[in-house]
């Protein structure tokens, strides 16, 4: 299975996108900390390039990642020209209220009532836009939700006399280069249901954290990981868990059913703190595909 998922709504937000982007000083992109790379649209890349404007890359969802790989993640973004880089956790009161400062150092010009400093904030779905623009404001001015595509306009809200900020619908991409960066796309919710087999995500997941973190699996689903796959994993959870299909199929395991608490596990980060990808990782990935 390939994954792609463009959305009609999302062309018409790529142009709206690219409007606000000539009027706008920062652009705060916001990725998954756990799959930073996979989770960061090359064509968010591409329109603030063409622009040359600065952006603060913000590595959300830190609160749910592996803090060793988030650390490298940031050491390889730093190094990037025009980007400044930190990890951050939305969801926690007051950490999001460092954006601004953060901002305003890649914009030093921007700071008076004439000259307001205006951040426009971009990402893919679900990565934790409108929860900052609403930590921002202290108040809920965008919906949220574990769901891509909430957001569908953009909107935009002054912050003080001299900072406006904008909130962006989640842009996706038309072609998705990589397969496992789709997996891992759908198993961290920024793809919409429709477009996935859930059961193939969650198989992917599992193979993925037997490498990365067997010892979380085993611990949470009390199973023997030793020597096992994606598939078997899946099975062993659908076992312990008595996933067992009714009707006509009646008494085989349900790995549909098995392979969905493993992702909502993953996406509520009861699994434990764990990150998909790591520089490394995606050097290797990167250098197989050549
Ligand atoms: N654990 C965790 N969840 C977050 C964080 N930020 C946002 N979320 C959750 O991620 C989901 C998507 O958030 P939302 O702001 O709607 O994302 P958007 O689609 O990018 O605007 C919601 O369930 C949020 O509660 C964070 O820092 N940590
Ligand atoms: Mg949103």
């Amino acid at each position: 299975m390939t994954i792609q998922w463009f959305p009609g709504h999302m062309t018409s937000a790529r142009k709206e996108a690219a409007k606000t982007l000539a009027l706008t000083d920062v652009v705060i992109e916001v990725c998954d900390a756990r799959l930073p790379e996979a989770s960061s649209n090359p064509m968010i890349r591409e329109l603030r390039l063409h622009r040359q404007r600065p952006c603060l890359k913000l590595l959300n969802k830190a609160d749910l990642a592996d803090p060793d790989v988030t650390k490298a993640w940031l050491d390889f973004y730093n190094r990037q020209p025009g980007v400044k880089a930190v990890a951050i956790s939305c969801k926690q009161p007051g950490e999001a209220a460092r954006v601004p400062a953060l901002c305003k150092t890649l914009a030093p010009h921007r700071k008076d009532t004439f000259k307001p400093l205006r951040m426009l904030i971009m990402g893919i779905p679900n990565v934790g836009k409108s929860t900052l623009m609403n930590a921002l404001l202290k108040r809920r001015v965008a919906a949220v939700g574990d769901e891509p595509a909430v957001t569908v306009t953009q909107q935009r809200a002054d912050l003080g006399p001299t900072m406006t900020i904008t909130d962006t619908p989640g842009l996706m991409w038309p072609k998705i280069e990589h397969d496992s960066d789709g997996f891992m796309l759908a198993a961290s919710h920024a793809i919409g249901r429709n477009a996935v087999i859930d059961s193939e995500v969650g198989i992917f997941l599992a193979g993925l954290l037997l490498q990365r973190y067997p010892a979380l699996l085993a611990a949470r689903y009390g199973i023997e990981v030793d020597g096992m796959d994606g598939v078997a994993a899946v099975e062993a959870i659908a076992k312990k868990r008595g996933c067992i299909v009714k009707g006509r199929h009646a008494g085989e395991l349900d790995l549909e059913k098995a392979a969905m608490i493993l992702l909502t596990d993953y996406r509520s980060g009861k699994l434990g703190r764990v990150s998909l990808e790591t520089p490394e990782s995606r050097a290797a990935m990167l250098a197989a595909a050549e």
